[in-house]
């Protein structure tokens, strides 16, 4: 069995142009892995911790502490250990650590390490990355591939200040194979642009690739996608479908959301109430944070309303934790999940989110975030553990499109095409 020799880490800029981590774990029998760290700006109050020096080089940002924390810490402790024991390195990192939050090594720190063990160990079985995954965490006896959510306009804090709600996403229907259904998103993504330049509307991108647009409302850009879809072909709600990441806590305040589609604050009830509303016009697939995190009987009440034809996806509510993800179980808040492991720090407690999810019928939608690398590593990941649904942003900007099409390489590689 190989064991870890080395390990070294370097601060490198993510899609933001913020510094962030990257990893390298080598073996002693030659394997490596190589893994870096994404960063989230809508970030649930429950997230593990990513450490940032605070001093005035990068306006605060740098991340050299977090790296000298893998250098002097993390590395002496693991040193030896058998990189595939993904269970003792984690929970050594977790004991070094010794908060929840992972704020005294950094949950960037850790998380980059983790990733770079599981990669070493995949590295040294030759097999490739979502294999070596499925088999070590016993994930699905026939691989298939996530459906994608594909962001199409950008608002909230990931926008130009112009929109309330984060994400409006296009979902291709899940009869369509991966391949397919890249194609589709990508040929509305360009129809979108040309109805954005026709209406004289700013088509610039936002953090996740998709359009920032001028609109007026929130409702204004679902009409808009689905003029867009109908003019495409492709029939809406039977080819593609379209959903919502609200990310709400970004607007409530003192037990109200502020939304530009009506003209005061609404309360949770009125807020339940302006989706069912929402649901009758642009019958939606799935709705992500549609409340604020701590509003936890409104998103029950949600659910309910709702019923089972919307899926209803708890993010910063539940951010990755096994102890979230067990009370929305309990409660019933929603029937879907976003999959982060930087927001829980580990592989093995990730792994552990997305087992009890599976057992208890809770959808899976593996993401990305806002700020993102290279670093195709979701995607194997996704495949390797069962994924319903992969969230990597828009069908543009590079470090999206790397992990849409780290998903066509597999699926040509599984011959599912
Ligand atoms: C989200 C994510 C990714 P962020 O809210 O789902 O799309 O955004 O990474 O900024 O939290
Ligand atoms: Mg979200």
């Amino acid at each position: 069995m190989p064991k870890i020799s080395q390990i070294i880490a370097r601060e490198i800029l993510n899609s933001r142009g913020h510094p962030t981590i990257e990893s390298s774990v080598l073996c002693d029998n030659g394997a490596y892995g190589t893994a870096s760290v994404p960063s989230g700006s809508s970030t649930g109050q429950n997230e593990c911790l990513e450490i940032r020096d605070e001093d005035e080089r990068y306006l605060g940002m740098g991340v050299l502490k977090a790296v000298n924390n893998i250098v002097s810490m993390i590395a002496p402790k693991l040193k030896g250990i058998e990189v595939e024991d993904q269970t003792k390195i984690d929970e050594a990192m977790i004991n070094l650590d010794g908060y929840p939050d992972k704020s005294k090594l950094g949950a960037n720190a850790i998380l980059a390490v983790s990733i770079a063990c599981l990669k070493a160990a995949a590295n040294s079985t030759h097999q490739p990355l979502f294999v070596y995954i499925r088999d070590k965490f016993e994930g699905p006896k026939s691989f298939s591939l996530p459906s994608p959510i594909l962001n199409i306009i950008n608002g909230g804090k990931h926008g130009a200040g112009n929109l309330d709600f984060q994400e409006f996403h296009i979902i291709p229907s899940t009869r369509f194979s991966f391949t397919k259904s890249i194609q589709v998103g990508a040929e509305i993504y360009q129809l979108m642009k040309r109805e954005l330049m026709h209406r004289n509307a700013i088509h610039s991108v936002g953090d996740e690739g998709g359009f920032a647009p001028n609109l007026f409302t929130n409702s204004d850009a679902l009409e808009l996608m689905q003029l867009v879809i109908k003019n495409s072909g492709y029939k809406l709600n039977v080819d593609v479908f379209m959903g919502l990441d609200i990310a709400a806590s970004g607007f409530y305040k003192d037990g109200r959301y502020t939304i530009k589609d009506s003209p005061k604050a609404l309360d949770t009830p009125s807020m339940i109430n302006f989706y069912l509303t929402l649901l009758k016009e642009y019958p939606l697939f799935s709705l992500e944070d549609a409340l604020d995190e701590k509003d936890w009987n409104g998103w029950v009440k949600l659910r309910q309303s709702v019923g089972n034809n919307t899926m209803i996806v708890g993010d910063d509510l539940l951010t990755t934790s096994p102890k979230m993800m067990k009370k929305a179980i309990e409660t019933q808040a929603c029937n879907a999940a976003t999959i982060k492991p930087n927001q829980i720090g580990t592989i093995t407690e990730t792994v552990e989110v997305v087992k009890l999810a599976q057992k208890n019928n809770i959808n899976t939608v593996f993401s990305h975030r806002s700020g993102e690398t290279n670093d195709t590593f979701i995607a194997d990941l996704a495949v390797g553990l069962g994924a319903n649904f992969a969230k990597f942003g828009a069908l543009n900007r590079g470090e999206r499109v790397a992990k849409y099409n780290r998903l066509l390489e597999i699926e040509s590689y599984l011959g599912k095409v």
